[in-house]
This record gives C-alpha cells, structure tokens and sequence, in this order.
C-alpha cells in the first residue's frame, strides 16, 4: 500500500487481510520479485492489506501495480495463506504479467511512516524505492525461504517438479470473492445444442397435439387433460404414469 495511513482490516477470526499476486511469465518459469521495504537486498512477493469494501482479487490486482509496476491477466487463486506469527492471511493469485511499466508508486518514494524521525534516514529513504526482478520459480523460492517461509510456501505449488504428495505445512483455505471462471467452450456449445434439441422437441410435440386436436374433431379420442407438453417433456405421457401410480 502506498498511502501514508494504513487502514487495516480484519477478518472474523482477527487476521488481518492481505491479497497478493505471484507474477509469472507465460509459461510459469518465471516469477517477479520486489525488494522489501525493510531491507532492499530481500525479496517478496507483492502483496499487501485488502481495503475495507475491496475483494481481494481487486486488492491483489492494486497491489502488485503500486508495489511492483506491472500489470496483467489474473489467474487462478491458489488459497488464502495464514502467517499465524504475524496475524496474517493472504488471498493468493497468479498473475501472468502483459505490462512492465517504467516507473511505479514504490519506484521512487518510500512513504513516510517507515522512516523513523531522523532527517538523514528520511532523506535515504526518500530515494530508496522498490527494486523488482525475475527468478527462476526454484530461486525464487529459495531467496523468499531466507525471510518469508509462509511465500516460499505458495510460490513452491508452482515448481513443476514439485512432489505433489509432500505435505504442506501450511493450510490454505479456499480464496473468498474470487471470479468464477466461465466454462469450456466445449460445455457451452453442448448446452446450446440440447437447447436447441429440446426446442425441436417442444415443437414435434405441439404438432403432435394439433394433430390429435384435428383427429378429435374428425372423431377420435383424445387425450386425458394430463397430458400437457409438460408432461410429454418429462417423458412420460398421461396414460404410462396412470398405470404407475
Ligand atoms: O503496506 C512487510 C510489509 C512487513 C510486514 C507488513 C508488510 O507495516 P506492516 O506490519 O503492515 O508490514 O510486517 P508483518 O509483521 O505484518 O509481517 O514485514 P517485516 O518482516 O518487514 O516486518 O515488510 P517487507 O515484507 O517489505 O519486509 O510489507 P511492505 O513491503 O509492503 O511494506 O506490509 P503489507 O504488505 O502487509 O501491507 P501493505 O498494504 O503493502
Ligand atoms: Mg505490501
């Protein structure tokens, strides 16, 4: 967050509530870390406190572009992470990066509340801004080990290597006001087609009926009241389901 004053906020159990992206490449070979606040030869994930009233895809979204200057496609959502330690938990996204802008909120300017009182640290820090770079996802989770165990954590689901039957030592939950994804394209068309199976159905059935009206008239017996197209949709006509009751 680049705002001077920061307003937390809390969830039901206490923890305060943070969203952050793992910004990737295409392929997720790669990922982009930002130097931390607190000590710029460190890295970090970006992330930061969701704002009251913000989902935390929007809030993950807002932070990596105030924290890290990029922008891109959001992906799935890993879980919400918890740092019991510190009192935290953490929606986690992908974020597949499309933009590197030139500069960014944390390019330049620390804001003010980290600096402490003395004048020289201030003017360091002033002109002490957030450095990003991109690691291979095992370096990555490597250099986030040294500091930020519970980040090594979710960036390691990405190795492709990783032995899926490993115990996590931390429990993600599952990520709250996340997007839902839309179908596959494939369920979408066999939706449409039954749609449109059922509407030629529906029709076959009301000349079915017009049929037996004009028979009715020419002389024949017509069917009981029952056996409206309702009844015919659900396969059964009047007379079977008489016999079954
Ligand atoms: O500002 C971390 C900050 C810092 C975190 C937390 C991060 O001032 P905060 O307490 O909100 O700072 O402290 P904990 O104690 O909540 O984990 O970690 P640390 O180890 O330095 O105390 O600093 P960093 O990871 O840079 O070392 O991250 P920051 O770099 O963004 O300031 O703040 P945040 O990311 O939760 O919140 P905002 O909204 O990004
Ligand atoms: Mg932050």
């Amino acid at each position: 967050m680049t705002d001077m004053v920061k307003a937390r906020n809390y969830d039901e159990d206490g923890f305060v509530k943070r969203a952050a992206c793992i910004c990737v490449n295409e392929d997720e070979t790669q990922v982009l870390l930002v130097s931390s606040r607190r000590d710029s030869e460190l890295w970090i994930v970006p992330g930061g406190g969701v704002e009251p009233n913000e989902l935390p895809d929007m809030a993950a979204i807002r932070e990596v572009r105030e924290e890290a200057g990029v922008c891109g496609m959001l992906g799935r959502c890993l879980g919400v992470f918890e740092n019991s330690e510190r009192g935290h938990r953490t929606s986690v996204y992908v974020l597949v990066v499309k933009e590197e802008m030139e500069e960014w909120d944390e390019s330049k300017v620390f804001e003010m509340q980290s600096v402490g009182k003395h004048p020289i640290l201030q003017w360091r820090t002033l002109f002490t801004g957030r450095k990003r770079k991109w690691f291979s996802m095992e370096e990555a989770v490597k250099q986030l080990a040294k500091h930020k165990p519970v980040q090594s954590s979710y960036v390691s689901l990405l190795l492709p290597d990783r032995d899926h039957t490993t115990t996590i030592t931390h429990s993600p939950s599952s990520c709250q006001n996340t997007i839902t994804p839309p179908p596959p394209l494939s369920t979408i068309i066999d939706h449409q087609v039954e749609m449109v199976r059922q509407m030629e159905l529906g029709s076959e059935m009301e000349n079915d009926i017009k049929e037996d009206d004009t028979a009715e008239s020419d002389g024949e017996p017509s069917k009981s009241p029952g056996s409206s197209q309702e009844d015919l949709s659900n396969g059964i006509v009047a007379e079977d389901a008489a016999a079954d009751t």
